[in-house]
C-alpha cells in the first residue's frame, strides 16, 4: 500500500479514536451498513481495501496501539469461537515497524519473525491459529508509535451487538 496513505490513516486514527490504555477498541460492522458513518473514514477506507483486495468478507476490525517499545502483545492465538470457522485474519500495520514472532505450538516449536512495516498486510489463516501463536514482544530499541488493524470475520450473532456498530 502507498506509504502516504498509511501515514494519513495513522494520523487520523491517532486523533479520532478514543484509545483506552494502549490497545483494543473494536468496531463491528458490515461495510455497507448505515451505521458505517460513525466509524472514522480511515477505518472504512481500510476495510474496503482489505475486503476488495483479499476477497474475504471481513465484518470486524480491532485496533491495537503500541505507544513505544514497552507496549507489546503476549504470544496468543485468536479466540476461535469468536470467528467464523475457516476464515483468515488480516493485519494492517500503520506507523512504526514492529516485529511479530510466530511460533509453533508443538515441538520443535519452530518460530519466525516478521517485520510489520507501515502499509503492510499480513494474512493469517484459520489453521495458523490452531498450530501457532503470534505476539509482538517488547523491544529496547527506540521505536515510534504503531497502530494495527486486525480484520476478522465474526459470526452474525457476535457482530450484531445492541449498539450495532460498536461492541
Ligand atoms: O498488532 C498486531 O499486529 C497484532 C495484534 C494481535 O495479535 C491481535 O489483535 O490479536
Amino acid at each position: 500500500m502507498d506509504l502516504a496513505l498509511a501515514q494519513g490513516w495513522f494520523a487520523e486514527l491517532r486523533e479520532a479514536v478514543s484509545w483506552k490504555a494502549e490497545r483494543r477498541w473494536m468496531y463491528e460492522r458490515k461495510v455497507d451498513e448505515e451505521e458505517a458513518d460513525a466509524a472514522p473514514a480511515a477505518i472504512l477506507q481500510a476495510a474496503q481495501r482489505v475486503v476488495s483486495g483479499t476477497g474475504v468478507a471481513f465484518n470486524s476490525v480491532g485496533l491495537n496501539r503500541y505507544r513505544d517499545g514497552r507496549d507489546s502483545v503476549a504470544p496468543h492465538n485468536d479466540h476461535l469461537d469468536e470467528i467464523v470457522e475457516g476464515s483468515p485474519i488480516a493485519l494492517v500495520s500503520l506507523g512504526a515497524t514492529r516485529r511479530m514472532t510466530i511460533r509453533a505450538k508443538t515441538p520443535a516449536r519452530r518460530w519466525l519473525h516478521v517485520d510489520l512495516e507501515a502499509g503492510s498486510l499480513l494474512m493469517m489463516s484459520y489453521a495458523t491459529q490452531l498450530h501457532y501463536t503470534h505476539g509482538i514482544p517488547k523491544t529496547a530499541e527506540a521505536v515510534g508509535e504503531r497502530i494495527s488493524l486486525a480484520f476478522r470475520v465474526k459470526p452474525p450473532r457476535a457482530s450484531a451487538g445492541a449498539r450495532g456498530l460498536y461492541r
